[in-house]
């Protein structure tokens, strides 16, 4: 048998290997498709497309990259290392499915990464695009596999990139190409900040148009040759978008040109209004029209689970931040709220350092209510000035915080945020059921 004549290997049988699975069937190829689950259930979704006999189940055996030439690999895979340097030592060619993407791609293409505000950005843009009546469509890490986005007469894709996606992908041609921010995440795959850093950068190397976070020290500036910028202070010419406080209200300025107040959008945090500068700075990179833009800025309604505001009553709110699964996050959900805030926290740690969060819990911060698998390191972190009760879970964290606001004067407003700064998985599937569990607990309590 040729070289050439060898299935390529599909690694991960999840969305993105599903997708690669239909794009190479669509045009022919011979694959195998390995998945380490030695249970995953073989739905008729995954019949559809791949035989049974070339799914491989369990453990990657020795011999694994011996039957292959090409690899495509999904991002939730981390390879063991000799694998890896098995496939560099015999030339072999490891991608993933963004790799093809690019190769086949025909639209205009905007990549989103970050360690925070990835979904919210390429939301925000996939609606103004849309409601400027262009074709745009969003994939990736925001769920949809980009393969997906290979469709006919797509003007704009819009993709959010992870660090798991980047770290294998060997070439990202794309128009524009912004980071939102970072901060340590994802570390106990990545290893070290260093790595982390360099795998987001990626992103920058083939973009035409790069935009740059010029608050954050850990973007490479100086590096990379760059025309547009955005932050959360006073923007500095045409190419720069930024936030003014005018008598005691943000606005978001281009150049020294007005564009929105906070009042007019329906996000809450100043987080919120870098990330429609960012926004803006991509629109204007696109040489598209900024006034028209704006228009469908103050349409965009939040996310759920992000900074979502579910109940108000009486003086006192109630937030689902279920998606803050890092500190950085839940310090810019803190910051965002006027008023007193009872703070829910916890799950699983990603981190023991928590000295940041620690210096901002000041004294507009009520009560802070610790939960999960975390609870007693938190405990330990955060003790000091601050009042906290220690719960079991969410269902108890509610009840705690339902009696605070229910005794509480009214004479100030009154934010219960959950902003775990904690992954869900010590209890929950996702972050989306920890929010969706969150919410039920709040409404069935005022009943
Ligand atoms: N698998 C193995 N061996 C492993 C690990 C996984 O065989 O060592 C298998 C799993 O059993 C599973 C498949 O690989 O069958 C899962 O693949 P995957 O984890 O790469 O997940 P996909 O379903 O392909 O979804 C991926 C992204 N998941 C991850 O990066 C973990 C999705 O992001 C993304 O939406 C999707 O591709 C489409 O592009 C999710 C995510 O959690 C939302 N992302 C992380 C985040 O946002 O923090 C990075
Ligand atoms: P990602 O896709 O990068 O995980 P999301 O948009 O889903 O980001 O938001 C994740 C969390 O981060 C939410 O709690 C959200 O309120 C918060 N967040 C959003 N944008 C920012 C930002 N620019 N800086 C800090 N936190 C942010």
């Amino acid at each position: 048998m040729k070289k050439n004549e060898l299935p390529i290997a599909i690694i991960g049988l999840g969305k993105t290997g599903l997708s690669v699975a239909k794009y190479l069937k669509k045009i022919n190829k011979n694959f195998v498709v390995y998945d380490t689950r030695n249970n995953l259930e073989i739905n008729s979704e995954i019949k559809k497309y791949i035989n049974r006999k070339n799914i491989i189940l369990g453990e990657l055996k020795d011999f694994f990259i011996s039957n292959h030439e090409k690899f495509i690999i999904s991002p939730g895979v981390n390879l063991r290392s000799d694998f890896l340097e098995e496939i560099e030592k015999n030339n072999k060619l490891l991608i993933t499915d963004i790799d093809i993407f690019n190769e086949k791609n025909q639209s205009k293409t905007i990549c989103i990464t970050g360690s925070n505000g990835k979904t919210t950005v390429t939301s925000i843009l996939e609606h103004i695009l849309k409601g400027m009546g262009k074709h745009a469509k969003a994939g990736g890490n925001i769920g949809l596999p980009v393969l997906e986005l290979l469709i006919d007469n797509l003007e704009y894709s819009i993709i959010e990139l992870s660090s798991f996606q980047l770290e294998m992908t060997k070439n990202i041609n794309c128009d524009v190409a912004t980071i939102t921010n970072i901060t340590p995440d994802h570390l106990d795959r990545h290893k070290t900040l260093k790595n982390y850093i360099n795998i987001k950068h990626k992103i920058f190397d083939n973009a035409k148009n790069i935009i740059i976070n010029r608050n954050d020290n850990k973007i490479k500036k100086e590096i990379y040759e760059y025309k547009y910028s955005f932050g959360g202070d006073t923007p500095f010419d045409n190419n720069s978008f930024g936030i003014v406080v005018k008598n005691n209200k943000r606005y978001i300025f281009h150049g020294n040109k007005e564009i929105l107040c906070e009042d007019e959008i329906l996000l809450i945090g100043i987080h919120n209004l870098v990330n429609i500068c960012n926004c803006l700075s991509i629109i204007l990179s696109l040489g598209l029209n900024i006034n028209e833009a704006k228009k469908h800025i103050k349409s965009f309604k939040c996310l759920e689970h992000r900074m979502e505001k579910f109940l108000e009553l009486d003086k006192i709110s109630w937030i689902n931040d279920s998606k803050a699964t890092n500190i950085d996050s839940t310090i810019s959900a803190i910051k965002s709220l006027e008023g007193k805030i009872i703070l829910i926290l916890g799950g699983r740690s990603k981190t023991n350092n928590y000295s940041q969060l620690k210096q901002v819990l000041d004294d507009k911060i009520l009560r802070v209510i610790l939960y999960g698998e975390c609870k007693e390191m938190l405990n330990k972190e955060l003790s000091g000035n601050n009042n906290i009760d220690v719960v079991e879970n969410i269902n108890e964290a509610v009840k705690i915080a339902k009696k605070y606001t229910d005794n509480s004067d009214k004479s100030c407003e009154i934010t219960v945020l959950l902003s775990p700064a904690c992954s869900s998985y010590d209890m929950f599937k996702s972050y989306e059921e920890r929010g969706i569990n969150f919410k039920k607990n709040v409404i069935e309590s005022y009943r």
